[in-house]
């Protein structure tokens, strides 16, 4: 039986990978981002017997539900959920971040993501579906300038471990995703557009790819029915921890 993944942050990085992965194997797809075009994109590539493409900025929460339930007939059984869309603004300090930023991050990476979750949970139920949730090391980890990302990803993880005492006894699996240094359009968003200081985080690091993300979610959403992975964390292997800083007197 053929099953149906949507996929929020469908037009880029992660969530285009996905897409893909799971589209080559037969899954119907309900895609979403704002970038219409390169949701029809998709849609022109796998045909609309495939793809779904709703376009919406994640943080309407009026307009998510409209999307929601403008889904046509064939793609409306959802079986996976992947809360990819998110996004990191800012490498400021704290005391010199700018507010609106914060504003952005916390409305996508966290009230979309649970409003999402929450319109989905009775399909995912009644499905015995399951959800995976793209958090960060950047939730477990601090470092400077994380800050409010850093929170987001907090929550996101913490969401997904509390779903999963929620859910008990549903069958739904509950998965966070905590990647490490990923080369998508993340830091480009991150640096409003400076692809100088995107190309120089990444320079000689091999870091992770949108196509390891997809296989690791692919390979999750595929063990058998009675396993859950809780946390799911990756790195590259050029990316490990260095912890501690210590400030002393002039
Ligand atoms: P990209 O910038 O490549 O993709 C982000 C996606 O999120 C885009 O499809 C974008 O779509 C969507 N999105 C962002 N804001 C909105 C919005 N307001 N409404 C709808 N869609 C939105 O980044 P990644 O693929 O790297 O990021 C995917 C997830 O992975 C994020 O949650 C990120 O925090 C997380 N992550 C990334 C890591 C990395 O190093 N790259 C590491 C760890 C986690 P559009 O612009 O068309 O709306
Ligand atoms: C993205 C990883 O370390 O740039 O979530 O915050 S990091």
């Amino acid at each position: 039986m053929t099953k149906t993944l949507l996929v929020t942050g469908a037009t880029a990085g992660f969530g285009a990978a996905i897409v893909e992965r799971f589209v080559s194997n037969g899954w119907r797809i309900v895609a979403t981002g704002r970038r219409a075009d390169r949701l029809q994109a998709l849609v022109n590539r796998h045909g609309a017997d495939r793809v779904h493409a709703a376009a919406f900025d994640i943080r309407d929460l009026d307009a998510m539900q409209a999307a929601l339930d403008a889904i046509p007939a064939p793609f409306r059984d959802i079986d996976v959920l992947v809360n990819n869309a998110g996004l990191a603004l800012g490498t400021a300090p704290a005391q010199r971040a700018d507010l609106a930023q914060w504003r952005q991050m916390i409305d996508t990476n966290v009230t979309a993501l649970a409003a999402m979750t929450y319109r989905l949970l009775p399909t995912l139920i009644e499905r015995c579906g399951a959800i995976f949730n793209i958090s960060s090391i950047a939730g477990s980890y601090p470092y400077p300038g994380g800050n409010v990302y850093g929170a987001t990803k907090a929550f996101v993880t913490q969401f997904s471990l509390n779903l999963r005492a929620d859910l008990h006894g549903t069958g739904v699996r509950v998965t966070s995703i905590e990647p490490g240094l990923a080369e998508t359009e993340f830091t480009l968003v991150r640096t409003g557009g400076d692809q100088a200081a995107s190309d120089s985080l990444y320079a000689g690091t091999h870091p992770i790819t949108a196509a390891d993300i997809a296989e690791s979610v692919w390979w999750i959403a595929n063990l058998p029915p009675h396993l859950n992975v809780n946390r799911f964390e990756l790195m590259p292997v050029s990316q490990s921890l260095a912890g501690l800083q210590i400030h002393r007197d002039p």
